[in-house]
């Protein structure tokens, strides 16, 4: 894996290849998240950008993730601008290259991009309150919307089987034998939560198959963090971290939010007396969501989506699992157990979440408006 010193050494070395206006920035890494290397480049004028190495661990086509990248922000981009709203604050921007290019492939093969900074907004790890995380709701309620004309068809799938959950099984199941780094015997009770609820992890990908849940544009990694609010007002703004767009199920993007945002506790909280399931927030994410977008959800696809609040936290959980077991080799993490850490996290909040089945079905069907 690149080392933080290179990666800003190859950051400063690129940045006049991009089309920006000043000579002199300054780089600071950025944000939260776990997959990209993300910067903050700055000048003594008041310009910024954000500058990204696509993780070439994740992402094995960069080329495809940035081919869907312009599809769908120049789609959202139409949308924006038919219901008069300003583009450059509600969607990306791809900043290009001074050849024109929309992106640099370096020397090692990775991919870096650059999008236009959008100013006086702020992202949450956890809501707050309940209106932040129904704003969360009311953006990918919108997306959802404002893709629902495109053709999934044309997107490329920028990482195989990735809301997939019986093959996420699989790499799990392979994973546990292979016990690459021994650390299997460390950790057999959660494998054994995790192993003991595979019968249902193909649920939503039946449906799937046999066209109970049609396939849709989704964005498939919709955490609160990937959402930025206005800073004043606390209105949602922009969908960002464009890059699983691609095709799916709404019970995706419906269910991975809620694994991240109807938590009481951080992904990462190591002490599971703090991690329960929220069903007030669950509540507040299902109207922002439903009152977007509920009008063109089939019945199907309502009662699909508490199974997409289980599936994507089981399968989230059984992901940090198989990292951990194959030596953190996907996610970022800071310390050595930071993986396990989040596994035992996700099946906490699992467990808890299944106490609540009828109380989420029954608030979806509250909340989708009438037809
Ligand atoms: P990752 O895939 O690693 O999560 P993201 O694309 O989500 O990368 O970016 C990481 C963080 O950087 C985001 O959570 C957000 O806080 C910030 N960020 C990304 N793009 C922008 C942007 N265009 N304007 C402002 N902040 C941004
Ligand atoms: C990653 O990129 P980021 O940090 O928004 C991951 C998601 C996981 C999430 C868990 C491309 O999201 O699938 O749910 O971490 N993204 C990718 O926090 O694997
Ligand atoms: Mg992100």
């Amino acid at each position: 894996m690149i080392g933080h010193m290179e990666l800003q050494r190859v950051a400063q070395k690129i940045l006049p290849l991009f089309s920006v206006p000043d000579l002199e920035y300054s780089i600071q890494t950025y944000g939260n998240g776990h997959i990209n290397d993300t910067f903050l480049i700055s000048s003594a004028s008041g310009h910024r950008f954000i500058l990204q190495r696509i993780s070439p661990a994740a992402f094995h086509h960069p080329d495809h993730v940035m081919d869907n990248m312009m599809k769908v922000t120049s789609a959202l981009r139409g949308k924006i601008l038919s219901r008069q709203g300003d583009p450059d604050r509600e969607a990306l921007s791809i900043i290009p290259l001074h050849n024109g290019a929309p992106y640099l492939t370096w020397e090692d093969g990775a991919v870096w991009r650059m999008t236009k900074f959008i100013p006086d907004t702020v992202s949450y790890d956890l809501p707050e309150n309940e209106s932040i995380f129904c704003e969360s709701g009311r953006a990918f309620g919108r997306f959802a919307c404002d893709l629902a004309d495109y053709p999934a068809d044309t997107l490329f799938e920028t990482i195989p089987h990735f809301h997939d959950t019986p093959d996420r099984l699989r790499l799990f199941r392979d994973a546990c034998q292979k016990d690459a780094v021994n650390r299997a015997g460390t950790c057999q009770n959660v494998i054994k939560d995790y192993l003991d609820r595979a019968e249902r992890s193909s649920l939503l990908t039946g449906q799937l198959e046999n066209g109970t849940l049609p396939v849709r544009v989704t964005h498939n990694d919709t955490k609160l963090n990937n959402v930025l609010l206005d800073s004043q007002t606390l209105h949602a703004v922009c969908v960002i971290d464009l890059d699983t767009v691609m095709p799916g199920l709404f019970a995706y993007d419906f269910g991975d939010a809620i694994r991240f945002g109807a938590s009481t506790a951080l992904e990462d909280e190591r002490d599971t007396s703090r991690i329960h399931f929220s069903l007030p927030m669950f509540k507040a994410f299902a109207q922002g969501y439903l009152q977007e977008s509920g009008n063109m959800l089939s019945p199907a696809e309502i009662d699909s989506l508490p199974v997409g609040a289980w599936m994507m936290t089981y399968e989230c959980g059984m992901r940090f699992l198989t990292d951990y077991l194959a030596g953190d080799v996907y996610f970022h993490v800071a310390s050595e157990d930071h993986n396990l850490v989040r596994a035992i996290n996700q099946m906490t909040l699992l467990k808890d979440m299944e106490k609540y089945e009828q109380a989420m079905s029954d608030t979806v069907h509250s909340s989708t408006p009438q037809a």
